[in-house]
């Protein structure tokens, strides 16, 4: 199933929730609008989460009927041994085993060997950096919906009905923000940087979001396929900020976020100084590309 994707001209002042940050995240009945994952899959439904939306009227617009047969599940994997087993079982079951899986392995235990006795297609790649992975992993397949998540069972694939649910109610992206629920399995420091990312590229595009590093997120493939990608470390908060400027319909949704599997590929200062780096020099980039 294809679709064609048009930016959505003037959405680029439109407030992701469309209202002040406290009174949103205090009393999400206010603002939000509910995802109800059923079509998507009566059976792995069940998501009861709001969906904050930039969209002003996302109603008739590029609306589609995907099903797990037009998704695509992919991740960079580097060494997840102890996480790869129960988050490919996750998917399997969640999608019905509908779901096409792609990994992209630089790890040298047994995470490849694991991946493919779970049927995931797995690419080997020297490790480079989450953003290489992910991109190579992104562009692999060809079904027109990708979902990115880590391979680190932090992120909750009993979600992904109501993520293609949201794509088909017609967002462009679906970013799942681990910040509203708390995120409190999240290290301290890496919770604080991930609240000031957040701050930092709202302030720059005059946008409100909320999570701008996270790893899981719903994508329509016309839209990735739009945009030339620069960052690596950065490519997360990349992957939000440019369709956002750009007026695609992109849209947060609260997510849990669980204990990571397994010891973690980012230094959380170095890793972090090369966000920050990405999120300025991507919301510059934008901006200046408005004018
Ligand atoms: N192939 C490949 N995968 C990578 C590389 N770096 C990270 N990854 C994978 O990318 C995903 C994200 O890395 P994480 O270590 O979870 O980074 P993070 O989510 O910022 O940090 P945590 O909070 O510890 O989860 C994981 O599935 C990693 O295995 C790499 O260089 N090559
Ligand atoms: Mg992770």
């Amino acid at each position: 199933m294809s679709q064609s994707i048009e930016p959505r001209t003037g959405a680029e002042t439109a407030d992701i929730d469309g209202d002040e940050e406290p009174a949103d995240r205090d009393d999400p009945t206010a603002t939000t609008e509910r995802v109800d994952a059923s079509t998507a899959d009566p059976e792995t439904s069940g998501d009861t989460d709001e969906t904050r939306s930039n969209a002003r009227d996302a109603s008739g617009t590029d609306a589609g009927h995907f099903t797990f047969d037009d998704l695509s599940v992919v991740m960079g994997t580097y060494n997840e041994e102890a996480a790869i087993a129960t988050v490919l079982e996750d998917i399997e079951r969640v999608t019905n085993g509908r779901a096409e899986v792609v990994c992209v392995d630089g790890s040298s235990d047994r995470t490849p060997e694991i991946a493919r006795e779970h049927g995931a297609t797995v690419i080997e790649q020297e490790p480079q950096g989450y953003g290489v992975a992910v991109e190579a992993a992104i562009r692999a397949p060809d079904r027109p919906v990708v979902v990115t998540t880590d391979c680190d069972d932090t992120y909750p694939m009993e979600r992904l009905p109501a993520f293609l649910e949201a794509i088909n109610d017609g967002a462009d992206v679906v970013s799942g923000d681990r910040l509203y629920h708390g995120a409190e399995t999240m290290p301290v420091f890496n919770r604080f940087g991930n609240h000031a990312f957040a701050g930092i590229a709202s302030f720059l595009m005059g946008t409100r979001v909320h999570d701008t590093t996270t790893g899981m997120r719903a994508y329509r493939r016309e839209v990735i396929e739009s945009i030339e990608w620069t960052e690596n470390t950065g490519l997360s908060a990349e992957l939000l900020i440019r369709p956002l400027v750009r007026g695609y319909d992109v849209q947060e949704v609260p997510i849990p976020y669980g204990e990571r599997a397994g010891e973690t590929k980012l230094d959380p200062i170095e890793g972090g100084a090369a966000i920050a780096k990405s999120i300025v020099t991507v919301c510059l980039e934008e901006r200046l590309r408005q004018l």
